[in-house]
């Protein structure tokens, strides 16, 4: 039983990697950033495949491991504290670890709050990536690791004329979170090929599900559509409704992630479905889900512009259909769709939640 009751982290101390014992156990793998969208997905994945699967949680007052719910109690899920920005401590778990494969999720992952808190943004994707790859690289004297890193389309700043984005794209990332980034994935090359570390970064296109932060867009979106078909509020404000985005679904991209590490050798994929839409696109097929229309509730709000925008992002993943043999499962309406009714679940609960304890209230 871990340390915070109904969760499952384990004291360091009663770790069972003994590496004697590793040759014959399952293959282990060690996941930073678990706790959010990708690492509940990637989480799920691994453990189907059969796994060890362990992942670094922070410690916070509020406990943020709602994604988890579904595989808490499973006997091959463990999670530990720790944080990125922590070398020593990471580096101590890897070296007790010993996985066989580590992904690095970790990061202060919004485009917008980079801006606000630059300094913490790259602390986080920057020098957490450096830490990560310095423990990897001190396992893998010991034995071969392999190593995965979550870098991003932001990467390429989406200057007009760059579209469709690749492998061969020129970076110019344009958000303290796209330069952080833009270092961890350099530092990532740069110990392959001084340390014969295997090492892949994983160029993603953005990817969205249910379990999409509730501030960024598309989850803002559908949020806003269930609570606004329940009516629990009537406007929805917004930023820029014209930048667009190739939009897949993170069930689907944890799968090219492990596909990665999997290879003969490592390298830089391309992640993305070849579609891109407008946020306006994003309204339209949300709104209409629900029945309604967005003009009649969206506004625009200068709160919610950036300093700098990535104007069209669109990528080329025909490098990975061809060696990876990954593709995309789910549209981009099925993915709108999917959300939006998750979400009008969510506000209707709401709804009813909130009407019970009004009828509790006249009964007194
Ligand atoms: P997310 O939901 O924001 O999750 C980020 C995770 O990192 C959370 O588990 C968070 O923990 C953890 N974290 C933050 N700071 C940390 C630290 N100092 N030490 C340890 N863990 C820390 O992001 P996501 O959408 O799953 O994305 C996963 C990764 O892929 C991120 O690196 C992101 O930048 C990158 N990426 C995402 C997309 C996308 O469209 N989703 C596209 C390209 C690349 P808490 O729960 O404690 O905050
Ligand atoms: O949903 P977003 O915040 O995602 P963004 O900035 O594209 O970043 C996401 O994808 C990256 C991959 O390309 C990841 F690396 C990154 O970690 C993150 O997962 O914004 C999408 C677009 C932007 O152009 C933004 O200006 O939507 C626009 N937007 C308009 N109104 C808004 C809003 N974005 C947010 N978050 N909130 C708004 O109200």
């Amino acid at each position: 039983m871990g340390a915070t009751g109904s969760h499952f982290v384990i004291p360091l101390t009663h770790q069972t990697s003994l590496p004697q014992s590793h040759l014959k156990s399952p293959r282990r793998a060690l996941i930073t950033g678990i706790s959010g969208q990708d690492g509940s997905y990637l989480a799920e994945f691994l453990l189907a495949k059969g796994y060890d699967v362990h992942g670094v949680v922070r410690r916070s007052s509020n406990l943020t491991r709602d994604r988890l719910d579904r595989i808490s109690d499973l006997p091959r899920s463990n999670l530990h504290y720790g944080d990125v920005t922590d070398a020593s401590s990471l580096m101590r778990l890897v070296l007790e670890l010993e996985p066989d494969e580590i992904y690095n999720l970790a990061a202060q992952s919004h485009v917008r709050v980079s801006f606000d808190n630059p300094g913490y943004t790259v602390e986080v994707g920057a020098m957490g990536a450096l830490n990560v790859l310095e423990a990897a690289r001190l396992l893998n004297e010991r034995r071969p690791v392999r190593v995965y890193q979550a870098s991003t389309s932001e990467m390429f700043g989406g200057a007009p004329g760059t579209a469709p984005q690749s492998e061969t794209t020129r970076f110019h990332p344009r958000s303290p979170y796209g330069c952080a980034k833009l270092y961890a994935h350099a530092q990532v090359i740069n110990y392959r090929e001084s340390y014969d570390l295997f090492a892949c970064c994983g160029i993603l296109f953005n990817h969205e599900s249910p379990r999409r932060g509730e501030n960024f867009v598309t989850r803002k979106i559908s949020l806003g559509v269930g609570r606004i078909r329940e009516g629990l509020q009537e406007k929805l404000c917004l930023g820029n409704l014209e930048a667009r985005r190739d939009w897949g679904y993170a069930g689907d991209f944890v799968e090219a992630m492990w596909l990665m590490l999997q290879q003969e050798s490592p390298e830089e994929y391309v992640i993305a479905t070849g579609e891109t839409h407008s946020v306006r696109e994003f309204l339209e097929v949300a709104f209409t889900t629900a029945g309604l229309d967005w003009r009649e509730h969206v506004e625009t709000d200068e709160r919610f512009f950036r300093p700098a925008e990535v104007d069209v992002l669109l990528g080329d993943a025909s490098k990975a259909a061809e060696k990876l043999n990954w593709r995309p499962t789910t549209s981009f309406e099925s993915l709108a769709r999917m959300m939006v009714e998750h979400d009008r679940d969510l506000a209707q609960r709401e709804r009813w939640a909130q009407e019970r304890i009004a009828h509790a209230g006249l009964e007194k």
